[in-house]
């Protein structure tokens, strides 16, 4: 595989999450699964996708809904069968689709083989295979403040967990139930190579890796600067640790240099920045075709993600027009709002009241039409919002339990205050399950789901939206094959225009003598953008009547194109 050449088909591919647990139930057990994914591909390819990410469908304990694999290379129960996995590759591709899968290979389960052994004694084959350090000289291990060392893993609490058969700590930057696996050792490396081979000759065509950007960790484990949790901050020590780019370089050789054809790697990389990401996704000597980068969804915190501050369109603006730059003559982007850990962006940062269809359109307008490849989250394809849940017990998801837990008994803070910041920022908002009609548990299953439906799913659902062409989903719909009709929305450069408007998200898409002039009213109010549009007509608005007018209701959305005839140079916004 080569990341160069012209083949590079994925920068063309519109991508669909899904999140197996909360899409669809076949066997009417609550919990979401393959078949229930098969009876739904209709739905996924009607909507003009190219590639479907599964989330983790590997067996797993679920400490953390699969991202805690006890076994690659089967399927767990509660999804299916690995036959049934090859049935759904194989319905995918009969679909004209292409499937990743999730490679999350930072850490294993507690209960994988491989840490059952590790954690035996200090001497055996697999005791370096994570990464195991003795208490702080001076200490009795075992006890508060003999960890090697201050860090706080992402989950509240330490990220280290005391063994007392190795009389050592071992790392977990998640839950205790996910250690880090130790990528320094070579056969640690090639197990995982392995793997991947395996599943790439089992026919998927490609990988999401998560959090592929923590595998390296500088050796010294120093102490890290305190956070409010009162633990350190060990990112400095492994976002983009030391040796990642050279790990990654052997991983791409492994898994992919003996084969032909273009395979889809996308890394997820909390911290990167544009440049590191540039060099991670470069043409010539990349090791990924992008990344998932953190800058915009973090925006809105302030402390920690708990820590809320408002973020304006400018910030936004800033924020994605920065990455777009920096990753336009090297690099590629990928482009998402949501995905399972995030809140659902029409509550985030649109208005799910009164604007709720043309906020998630002006949205999906803006995010869609720049440079990269699309990802749309189950659901965001119909507006599905952040759920108000009243009650904790509602909560399932461990990120959000413990720091429930911390805030509430360890902290002190007020529960109800503390249920505020859940109810905004937890990712269960994004994790209830698909509302596919107005029925029972929305048509998720006819059994009681793992985790409850938004009661909007009354009203906010599939079957509803499915034959409305004013609906979010036709919208959606028009706007995947607006993208793959046209040629400057792939390789065509980006502009910015107005970066310091407030309301207002505009930029500019040139290919040749094509171009697209994107402006959408992210607001409110109404406003009159002064931009000068002569020589351009509307081709794509989610404004009922489509107004020739400059002004702007609130949350409309307009593509400009040259109107045909329309000399090259009559018509250019007035940004310069
Ligand atoms: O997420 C990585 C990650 O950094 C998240 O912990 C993120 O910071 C957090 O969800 C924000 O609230 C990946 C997976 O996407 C996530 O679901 C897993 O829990 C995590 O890795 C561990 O595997
Ligand atoms: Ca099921």
């Amino acid at each position: 595989m080569t990341i160069s050449g012209s083949n590079r088909w994925w920068k063309s591919a519109v991508v669909y999450q899904v999140y197996p647990l909360s899409f669809a139930d076949h066997n009417a057990d609550g919990i979401g699964d393959i078949h229930g994914i098969i009876d739904h591909l209709d739905h996924i390819r009607d909507l003009g996708v190219d590639v479907i990410w599964l989330s983790p469908v590997y067996r797993s304990p679920h400490d953390d809904n699969g991202y805690d694999i006890s076994d690659y290379e089967s399927v767990d129960p509660r999804f299916g069968t690995i036959e049934d996995l090859d049935q759904l590759i194989a319905a995918v591709h009969a679909n004209g689709m292409k499937l990743i899968l999730d490679l999350v290979v930072n850490h294993t389960s507690d209960e994988h083989p491989w840490f059952q052994e590790s954690r035996r004694a200090r001497e055996g084959v697999k005791a370096n295979w994570y990464i195991w350090r003795d208490p702080r000289p001076g200490t009795v291990g075992g006890e508060t403040g003999a960890e090697p060392n201050n860090w706080g893993g992402s989950f509240s609490g330490s990220a280290w967990e005391w063994v007392p058969e190795r009389g050592q700590y071992y790392l977990h930057l998640f839950s205790k139930k996910q250690p880090d696996l130790n990528w320094d050792e070579p056969q640690v490396r090639a197990a995982i190579f392995h793997m991947m081979n395996r599943w790439i000759d089992r026919g998927i065509d490609g990988f999401r890796m998560d959090v592929i950007n923590f595998i390296s960790k500088n050796p010294a484990f120093a102490d890290g600067e305190i956070l409010p949790t009162g633990f350190g901050d060990g990112g400095p020590s492994f976002v983009s640790g030391p040796l990642v780019h050279e790990y990654l370089a052997e991983m791409k050789e492994a898994v992919f240099g003996h084969r032909d054809g273009e395979y889809f790697t996308v890394g997820e990389m909390p911290g990167v920045t544009p440049e590191q990401a540039a060099r991670f996704t470069d043409q010539e000597g990349g090791q990924l075709n992008m990344v998932f980068q953190f800058e915009h969804v973090e925006l809105d915190h302030d402390t920690g993600k708990w820590d809320y501050k408002p973020v304006g369109i400018i910030d936004i603006k800033q924020s994605l027009g920065r990455w777009q730059d920096t990753l336009a003559e090297s690099g590629w982007n990928s482009l998402y709002w949501n995905n399972h850990d995030q809140p659902r962006v029409v509550s985030r940062w649109g208005n799910d009241r009164e604007y709720w269809y043309e906020s998630a359109t002006a949205l999906a307008t803006v995010l869609y039409l720049h440079r990269g490849t699309p990802y749309i989250y189950q659901g965001e394809e119909i507006g599905m919002t952040n759920v108000a849940f009243s009650d904790v017990q509602d909560f399932r998801d461990i990120e959000t339990l413990n720091y429930y837990e911390t805030a509430v008994n360890r902290l002190g803070l007020p529960s109800e205050s503390v249920l505020d910041a859940l109810r905004r920022s937890s990712r269960d908002n994004a994790r209830t399950p698909m509302q596919w009609t107005s029925e029972t548990n929305a048509g998720f299953s006819v059994a009681t789901p793992w985790m409850p439906v938004n009661e909007n799913h009354k009203w906010l659902n599939v079957a509803a939206q499915r034959n409305d062409p004013s609906s979010i989903l036709s919208f959606y719909k028009r706007l995947i094959a607006f993208r793959h009709a046209t040629p400057v929305v792939i390789d065509g450069t980006f502009e910015m225009l107005l970066p310091d408007d407030p309301h207002v998200y505009a930029f500019r898409r040139q290919l040749g003598d094509d171009k697209l002039i994107i402006v959408a009213n992210l607001s409110d109010l109404r406003v009159s953008p002064e931009l000068d549009l002569g020589g351009l007509r509307v081709v794509m608005t989610n404004h009922a009547q489509n107004s020739t007018d400059q002004e702007l209701a609130p949350w409309e959305a307009r593509v400009y194109r040259p109107s045909p005839g329309a000399g090259s140079n009559s018509a250019s916004a007035t940004n310069s």
